[in-house]
């Protein structure tokens, strides 16, 4: 799985020069000629070895998961990222160019200390050039870092108005303490716990902000960001409060539902919450608080998971 964590921070052009210049002026030689040539393939090997390892440390983004694709196109944007790397891959092969043919000329008998300048000065302004590509890159780590860290588990999402109870039926059915995360371009959080039924685990996902409010009044972000659940979604638990103690009615929860079903393919499941205090049991009705059906919502959810499993 991708990890944003891994990636390195990424130097700006100021100190990458500076590194590379550094390490240069601390390599002698027993002539003029020789040091020169010594200070040039430093400064090759600094930038080459630089540039590559920033490249090599990011993953192939078309080949990552849809719903990571997705996060990160929202977030940052993939074409922007491709640009970045292909910049510095372009400043690698410019800077080695010019070292190499300043090799030769030295070797070939031109001035030394004037080749070493000019060679410094044009390497100084491509690296120059990438300058906002690399901070890019520097800034896309922290922002990618956010990007919250999901299993290849069978997912469930759970969706309903807000107040229905969501959060504390992840928190009822998971066996550890649902982890949180925050979606890079909102300030919405996003709630992941995990459940295991009959040894297989299950990854149980609370979006509070998401699949709470009706989908056509959402800004594009905010579109994206739900559709990009699809990928994600094995099943969707759609909870519904009869008791309108969450501050919603009941019209207003159903027609959020049909709405989730015409958006989404995945199988849904309704249930009622807060079964202790009402006695509605058309669908099935379950209590966070008393425990009561909870194990029969999850055999329903089970067995609706179990379908869609090969995706
Ligand atoms: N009596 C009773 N109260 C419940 C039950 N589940 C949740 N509540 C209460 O309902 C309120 C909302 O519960 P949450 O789990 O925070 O609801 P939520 O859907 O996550 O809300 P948002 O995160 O705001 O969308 C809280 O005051 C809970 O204590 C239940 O099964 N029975
Ligand atoms: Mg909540």
């Amino acid at each position: 799985m991708f990890e944003a964590k891994k990636l390195p921070t990424v130097l700006t052009a100021k100190e990458l020069l500076d590194k590379a210049f550094g390490r240069a002026s601390k390599v002698t030689g027993r002539t003029k000629k020789e040091k020169t040539i010594n200070k040039l393939s430093t400064v090759s090997n600094v930038l080459r070895d630089y540039f590559n390892k920033i490249i090599k440390s990011h993953p192939s983004y078309d080949n990552l998961p849809e719903f990571y694709k997705e996060m990160i196109d929202i977030t940052v944007g993939l074409r922007k990222i491709k640009k970045a790397l292909a910049a510095l891959d372009w400043a690698n092969s410019m800077t080695q160019r010019i070292i190499t043919r300043s090799i030769r000329e030295v070797k070939a008998g031109k001035n030394p200390e004037q080749v070493l300048k000019a060679t410094y000065g044009r390497i100084a302004s491509i690296i120059e050039q990438i300058d906002p590509e690399l901070r890019f890159l520097n800034d896309l780590k922290k922002v990618l870092r956010e990007i919250p860290s999901l299993t290849d588990d069978p997912t469930l999402v759970v969706a309903g108005y807000p107040n229905v109870g969501k959060s504390s039926f992840v928190a009822k059915i998971s066996t550890v303490k649902p982890e949180i995360a925050s979606y890079p371009f909102t300030t919405k959080r996003i709630y992941v716990g995990y459940t295991e039924l009959d040894g297989i685990k299950i990854q149980v996902i609370d979006t509070p902000g998401l699949l709470d409010r009706p989908i056509h009044k959402r800004n594009e972000i905010e579109k994206r960001a739900i559709l990009c659940l699809k990928h994600l979604a094995n099943c969707i638990l759609f909870i519904i409060d009869p008791t309108e103690t969450c501050g919603f009615p009941i019209e207003s929860q159903l027609s959020l539902l049909e709405e989730i079903k015409e958006n989404f393919d995945v199988p849904i499941v309704a249930a009622y919450s807060k079964a202790d205090m009402h006695n509605k049991r058309e669908l099935p009705a379950f209590s966070s608080v008393t425990g009561e059906g909870i194990d029969e919502l999850l055999k329903i959810i089970k067995e609706k998971i179990g379908i869609d499993k090969n995706r």
